[in-house]
């Protein structure tokens, strides 16, 4: 049986996922509103992602006959100063999300709750592809600094997602 403290943790990570769900939208409205709208394009997809994995944490407490909690959700931040402050801040925020999930699977392994560990795998190796796919884009925009036709090639690659 699952503990207490395993499920409110994942009750905590349930919130902090539909709030980098709210944290993406928040940065596709500041891409639209400066005209980049292929990273407008990502960061919708990417909220979008957002939700699916709060949805799946809403689903295994269902499962395991649990009780999800529907969060209050905080503000998110909106006042970037450029694309790349945005991508550099998403990069923050998918590694405070990894050190968040390792938590998870922490603590899932003192309480020796081996079918969590197993379901929290799962997210595991998402996180190693959701800061791979962050980390790329900082770094190209690195490359290109303040040069507009550099950013822009960048953004019209983002509209692929
Ligand atoms: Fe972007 O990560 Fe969810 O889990």
């Amino acid at each position: 049986m699952i503990s207490k403290r395993l499920v409110d943790a994942i009750n905590d990570q349930i919130k902090a996922e539909f709030e980098s769900a709210s944290l993406y939208l928040s940065m596709a409205i500041w891409s639209a509103r400066n005209s980049f709208f292929g990273a407008e394009n990502f960061f919708i997809k990417q909220a979008e992602e957002e939700k699916e994995h709060a949805m799946k944490f809403v689903k295994y407490l269902l499962e395991v006959d649990a009780q999800p909690i529907m969060p209050e959700l905080s503000k998110p931040d909106s006042d970037f100063s450029s694309l790349q402050d945005v991508f550099k801040r998403g990069l923050e925020h998918e590694k405070l999300v990894t050190s968040r999930i390792n938590d998870l699977v922490k603590l899932s392994d003192e309480d020796e709750d081996y079918a969590t560990n197993d379901f929290l795998q799962w997210y595991v190796t998402e996180q190693v592809e959701e800061e791979k796919s962050f980390r790329d884009i900082v770094r190209r925009l690195e490359i290109v600094k303040e040069s507009a036709a550099g950013i822009l090639r960048i953004d019209d690659n983002l509209a692929q997602r």
